[in-house]
């Protein structure tokens, strides 16, 4: 995927293409009259100089030019513009079918013709203008969806979908790398009797602070932890070692003690605590990443057994 570089000049900047300097100063006229600031290339280097510096949000695009010619370069401002696909409108003093195709061909969504019709002008591109600004907020919408889609509302660490999503991921990258993917469940001890003594809403609180002490502790970029369900949290360790899971449950482990978030109907100590479960391995076809949860939940069951408040570990 080449990057995507969104333009938000406010207000909107115009690239105005043209080796005819009267035409440029033409053009910058209008535009500027229209309200915009606008930028000027006179070859097609320029041009793609300029494009590839300030992502202008509308390119006015002499069709004729030196170095370059028109055609050349609006293929060229697609290939940077990457997913954003700035609107360039070409320019031709050509009207033959040819040209126009060629126009289109090239990327262009629109084109006018010389001499420049300017109220033709100015329309097409307040046009073009307002289809950037919705493709945009189009943009930051999915984007937000995204992020909905994937995080959890009450904790903002993954959710449940991300998680199995990212653990088929990693599993998939470790097959083929042989080498060691962690995972780590990690559960509130007597949560029940936490939200019984003070409250369904000190306990979505509790959720959200040992939510905070997991992400601290799962320092590296491509560790995941997310909400499995309810109050138990999974952390993703892809390329790590056993030994690197341990370090990272004994930092949630001691994090969330040092919460001290009191707790007195615990059967364990009067202040909140985990249990923590480990498994650990390097995926092979036999395998599957649900046989790497079972021997998670395992482990974790097997603390919990011991009298919670520690980690147990399991390989797998
Ligand atoms: P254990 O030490 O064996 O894990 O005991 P526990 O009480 O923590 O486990 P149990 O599964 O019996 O109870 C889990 C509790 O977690 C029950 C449920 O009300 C609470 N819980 C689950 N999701 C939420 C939530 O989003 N907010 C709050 N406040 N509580 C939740
Ligand atoms: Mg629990």
């Amino acid at each position: 995927m080449p990057e995507i570089i969104p333009s938000n000049h406010n207000p909107p900047l115009i690239l105005v293409a043209d080796d005819d300097k009267m035409t440029r100063i033409g053009l910058r006229q209008a535009m500027e009259q229209e309200g915009y600031q606008v930028v000027e290339a006179n070859d097609g280097e320029a041009c793609l100089a300029i494009y590839a510096r300030m992502r202008p949000d509308v390119v006015l695009l002499d069709a004729i030019m030196p170095c370059r010619d028109g055609f050349t370069c609006c293929v060229q401002i697609q290939r940077m513009s990457g997913g954003t696909r700035t609107p360039v409108l070409m320019i031709t003093g050509l009207e033959d079918q040819e040209s126009v195709d060629q126009a289109f061909a090239a990327g262009a969504v629109d084109y006018i013709t010389k001499p420049i019709h300017w109220a033709v002008l100015r329309q097409r591109v307040r046009r073009l203008i307002q289809q950037v600004r919705l493709y945009q907020q189009l943009e930051q919408a999915n984007h937000e969806l995204q992020r909905l889609a994937s995080f959890d509302g009450l904790t903002q660490v993954a959710n449940r979908r991300r998680f199995d999503e990212y653990l088929q991921q990693e599993w998939q990258r470790m097959l083929r790398d042989q080498t060691s993917l962690s995972l780590i469940m990690c559960d509130i001890d007597c949560f029940k009797l936490f939200n019984d003594t003070y409250g369904h809403q000190a306990g979505d609180d509790c959720l959200r602070q040992v939510a905070n002490v997991i992400q601290n502790a799962a320092k590296r970029s491509l560790d995941l932890p997310a909400r499995y369900g309810g109050e138990e949290f999974a952390v993703i360790l892809p390329t790590t070692e056993q030994e690197g899971a341990i370090q990272v449950a004994h930092a949630i482990q001691v994090g969330v003690r040092e919460l001290a978030i009191a707790h007195t109907s615990s059967k364990v100590k009067s202040i909140v605590t985990v249990s923590l479960g480990i498994a650990t391995a390097i995926p092979s076809p036999i395998t599957s990443p649900e046989l790497l949860i079972t021997a998670a939940d395992k482990a974790l069951y097997q603390a919990k057994d011991e009298g919670r408040d520690r980690y147990s570990t399991c390989v797998s």
